[in-house]
């Protein structure tokens, strides 16, 4: 718990130093490094935005955590990859492709839904952030995926992924791809709504939806 405290706080004070330091602590003893990203630095980066919507921190500020934020995400999903464990029972192969929408830069919790799914056994192919529809559906064909999931964290840019249903029907392809979303601003009803197959609120869930959706 010391350590979980440490690592949020490593994020509010955005010292990238400390925060390589905690990763370092925690693998020499032999801590769930999933666990140290979501609940503490993850905790951190909560704390951030909530000081950002009260008028505590200004964008500048936020950018800044963010980015010590993002460097952490990548370091420890980079040791997660690297290491090759399964950490899932449900070993559903299959491809998805990820994208955080257009107009969207938020990225770290798609980084996060990847990584869970390559370590579930999923073929992960993500396009990076703020991507047009027309280039997730072009990219979905050449590389003949299973899934298409797609990031939203703006209410402003949910609609990119109403977006892509809409092209997917219009194309004729939405028979040979099974849609996901997720994002801080999406729901079930959302998804429903829209016409998404799935939806998933974090991404332990997005690991289970995606091995149901390609059963
Ligand atoms: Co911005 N931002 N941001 N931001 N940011 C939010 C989202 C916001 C809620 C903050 C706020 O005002 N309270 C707000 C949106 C308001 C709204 O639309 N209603 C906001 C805003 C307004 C903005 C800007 C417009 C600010 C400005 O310029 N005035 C700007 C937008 C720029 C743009 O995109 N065009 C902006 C910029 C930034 C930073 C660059 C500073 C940085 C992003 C850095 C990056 O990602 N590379 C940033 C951050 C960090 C945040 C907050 C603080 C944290 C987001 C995050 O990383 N969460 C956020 C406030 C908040 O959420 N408390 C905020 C942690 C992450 C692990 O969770 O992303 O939800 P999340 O992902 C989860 C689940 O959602 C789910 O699983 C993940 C892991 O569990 N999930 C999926 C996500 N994608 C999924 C896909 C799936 C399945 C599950 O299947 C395909």
């Amino acid at each position: 718990q010391e350590l979980l405290d440490k690592a949020k706080e490593a994020i509010v004070d955005a010292d990238e130093e400390e925060a390589f330091h905690l990763i370092l602590e925690a693998e020499n003893q032999k801590l769930d490094l999933l666990d140290l990203l979501l609940l503490g630095f993850g905790a951190g980066n909560q704390e951030i935005g909530d000081r950002f919507d009260r008028g505590l921190l200004s964008l500048p500020e936020l950018i800044y955590a963010a980015e010590v934020m993002k460097n952490v995400t990548n370091r420890i999903l980079g040791i997660l990859n690297s290491d090759g464990r399964e950490a899932c029972s449900f070993s559903a192969k299959g491809t998805i492709l990820l994208a955080t929408v257009a107009g969207d830069i938020h990225d770290i919790g798609k980084g996060i839904v990847a990584s869970t799914l390559r370590t579930a056994g999923f073929e992960v192919i993500d396009l990076g952030c703020e991507v047009p529809v027309e280039s997730i559906l072009e990219e979905a064909k050449k590389r003949r995926v299973d899934i298409i999931g797609t990031s939203a964290l703006l209410t402003s840019t949910m609609i990119e992924q109403k977006k892509l249903e809409k092209l997917l029907v219009e194309t004729g392809e939405k028979k040979n791809f099974r849609t996901m979303v997720g994002g801080a601003p999406c729901t079930p009803r959302w998804a429903k709504k829209i016409g998404a197959d799935g939806y998933s609120e974090d991404a332990v869930e997005a690991v289970k939806v995606a091995a149901k959706l390609i059963e």
